[in-house]
């Protein structure tokens, strides 16, 4: 099993023996730029290489149709992840992006996108190290190209062209199980639109409930509770990046932001009135003016696959946030578990209000202290993190356990 992942510099299940035992962090293989193949490795024949110019409008379709017609589905194939156009660029042009980062394969003679892979540059702390690495994400081979061993072939594609940059380290999620996973999140599910989450066949009805005590059940409040609560504004970005800076020291694992990634992330730019809202930001601001909690959320469209009624389901994922509450030394729990409830609750009345179908939040950062309060439940997906060419001790998901991503 795992014949190409047993070639990678990655650490392989059972290897650390002990689990009470704890590795020295760090590169598990080091190489000079200098023995980077400056091309590409061939493909089968009648497929070439591309850069995707995500600047230009219909080589962004191309990425979007691809991947709206075979990236992730569920395990059933009743809903596949519908990045739009905007979500991709927000996702895949942060601040530091590169073109080369972004590449495809195609049909030599039509061609065709048939395959896709991008990565972004990152700043991640692991524990008390900080790696230039990348982020790996959009994996994606049309299915009529499945299990030719190409998803290798366009890894170690990704791997040379990080490699090229001078980054040796990535960070990567799944939901499939490899060798090794540094960290596993489960997602949870907050219903906003529980009759069409139960048309779709999303929410199960429970024995003994009816469709109105499940509408009544996860009904949202009118209005948001939380004094000083206003939308997050550009004057905001540093006062946020220092808030979220400190708040996520607290977990063995985050990204590092700048000023310029927190406005990226946070404050989605539109370019164009065409262009949708990809994330949402509110802050609060106490009666001196400061800027003592922020929380996020993004939308993510699945396509609801061959339903006669729905064609999509509209989610919003909680992104980041972070409070002062939770900065007090010693962390007062409670308070802080009573802040996280408000300030969620809050976003749940703009997520009803922008029309989200389902408000979906994993199992990291404190999340376990607000989950259940407000009526979130366990989905069956997991999330799996990896690292690339780095040995870490395990890192604890849930509440307290301290990860992030
Ligand atoms: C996966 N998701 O195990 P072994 S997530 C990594 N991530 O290798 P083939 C994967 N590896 O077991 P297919 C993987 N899925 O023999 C499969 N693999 O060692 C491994 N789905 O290749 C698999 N997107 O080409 C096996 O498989 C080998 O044709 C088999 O293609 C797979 O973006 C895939 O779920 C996933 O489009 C492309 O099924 C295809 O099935 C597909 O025969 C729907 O491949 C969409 C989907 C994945 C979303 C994602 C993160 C990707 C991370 C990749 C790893 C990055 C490493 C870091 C590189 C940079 C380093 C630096 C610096
Ligand atoms: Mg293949």
């Amino acid at each position: 099993a795992y014949k190409f992942w047993a070639t990678q510099p990655v650490p392989k299940f059972g290897e650390d023996g002990d689990p009470d035992t704890t590795v020295e962090e760090g590169p598990i293989e080091t190489h000079t730029i200098e023995d980077i193949p400056k091309a590409p490795a061939p493909l089968l024949n009648g497929f070439e290489w591309c850069e995707m110019d995500l600047t230009n409008d219909s080589e962004l379709k191309e990425v979007w149709e691809l991947l709206n017609g075979h990236y992730v589905e569920d395990n059933e194939a009743m809903f596949r992840f519908n990045y739009s156009p905007s979500i991709l660029k927000w996702a895949m042009m942060p601040p530091g992006w590169k073109k080369q980062w972004h590449r495809g394969v195609r049909a030599s003679q039509s061609k065709k996108l048939v395959a896709f892979i991008a990565a972004i540059p990152v700043e991640l702390r692991i524990r008390t190290n900080v790696l230039h690495a990348a982020e790996v994400n959009f994996l994606c081979i049309h299915k009529k190209l499945r299990s030719k061993r190409l998803a290798p072939v366009l890894i170690k594609e990704i791997t040379r062209l990080c490699n090229l940059d001078g980054v040796w380290q990535a960070i990567y999620t799944g939901g499939v199980v490899l060798p090794k996973p540094v960290s596993t999140c489960r997602y949870f599910h907050r219903a906003i639109n529980w009759l069409k989450l139960y048309e779709v066949g999303f929410s199960p009805l429970p024995p003994n409930s009816k469709p109105q005590f499940q509408i009544r059940k996860y009904a949202v409040p009118e209005r948001t509770s939380t004094w000083g609560l206003r939308e997050m504004q550009k004057k905001d970005v540093n006062a946020v990046q220092d808030l979220l800076t400190r708040y996520l020291a607290k977990y063995d694992m985050a990204a590092e932001w700048d000023k310029a990634e927190v406005e990226h992330w946070l404050l989605h730019n539109k370019k164009d009135a065409l262009e949708e809202q990809v994330v949402w930001s509110y802050v609060v601001e106490d009666a001196h003016k400061r800027i003592t909690d922020f929380i996020s959320f993004y939308c993510l469209e699945s396509s609801v696959i061959n339903h006669p009624k729905h064609k999509n389901v509209r989610a919003a994922y909680l992104f980041y946030y972070a409070t002062e509450t939770g900065l007090a030394t010693p962390v007062d729990k409670e308070a802080l578990k009573k802040r996280l409830n408000e300030l969620v609750s809050d976003t749940l009345v703009y997520c009803k209000k922008y029309n989200f179908d389902v408000y979906n939040a994993l199992s990291l950062m404190d999340n376990g202290l607000f989950l259940e309060d407000q009526k979130f439940g366990p989905g069956d997906g997991q999330l799996h993190y990896y690292l690339f060419n780095y040995r870490a001790n395990p890192i604890a998901g849930g509440v307290d356990k301290r990860n992030r991503l």
